[in-house]
């Protein structure tokens, strides 16, 4: 790990892995995903039904139905779990193993209104990194094409304990225009999007959100979460 990565990472809680997994590894399991949705397609249509839900209830139902046996131990290296011990300067564990981010194609148009910005975890105290998460690209994924959005720098917020985290939940909710209303704010948008072997590995006190698969591709990701041992 490069000193700067970890300077990067403390400043913006998100660092990009570029090309961190081998392409031959990440078309094995992108080839299993298909397989799994072309055996389901086969009894059910999956892609139909799901249309009547939420976008990001799509996500949660279509991943849930597809099943890649070996998934973790080739995503969740011990390679990667202590790059991201160093990056967090302790000990971190995976918790509930790896699980995948599938989005169907053509969910709708682009929009950055109306999205389920959350954190997963609560930060006690806030000040302290409470654990990182890691979202893999198992496929390339375009810009708009579904990818999670984090918004880098907003672990600060309540951190700081200055009313600043709440009035950005509040401008997530009510901004017509979040790009601009975010500009000199020191938070910003980050796009996951990218090539497959890429990694992003987030602080769990930045805000994230899943966003609009606006692609005809299927949204290949998976996602692992690491906390510190007791
Ligand atoms: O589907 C996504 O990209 C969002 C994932 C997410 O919010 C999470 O894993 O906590």
């Amino acid at each position: 790990m490069k000193p700067d990565q970890a300077e990067l990472f403390a400043a913006q809680g998100f660092l990009r892995l570029d090309a961190f997994h081998p392409k031959r590894r990440m078309a094995a399991i992108r080839q299993k995903v298909l397989d799994e949705v072309k055996r389901l397609s086969a009894r059910t249509s999956p892609m139909k039904s799901l249309r009547q839900l939420p976008f990001f209830q799509q996500i949660g139902k279509l991943s849930a139905l597809v099943d890649v046996p070996g998934l973790h131990d080739a995503l969740a290296t011990p390679e990667l779990i202590e790059l991201m011990a160093r990056l967090g300067d302790r000990a971190l564990t995976p918790s509930r193993g790896t699980q995948l981010l599938l989005s169907p194609p053509s969910q709708g148009e682009w929009t950055l209104k109306g999205l389920n910005w959350h954190v997963d975890v609560t930060a006690d105290p806030p000040q302290r990194l409470p654990g990182i998460q890691a979202f893999f690209l198992i496929d390339d994924v375009s810009p708009r094409g579904g990818a999670t959005l984090a918004l880098a720098g907003s672990h600060w917020g309540d951190a700081m304990g200055d009313g600043s985290a709440s009035a950005l939940r509040r401008l997530l909710k009510t901004s017509d225009d979040l790009e601009r209303d975010l500009r000199g704010s020191g938070v910003s948008i980050v796009e996951m999007s990218g090539r497959a072997g890429d990694i992003c590995l987030m602080d769990m006190r930045l805000l994230h959100t899943p966003s609009i698969n606006t692609t005809r591709h299927l949204r290949m990701m998976a996602t692992c979460r690491c906390f510190p041992r007791a």
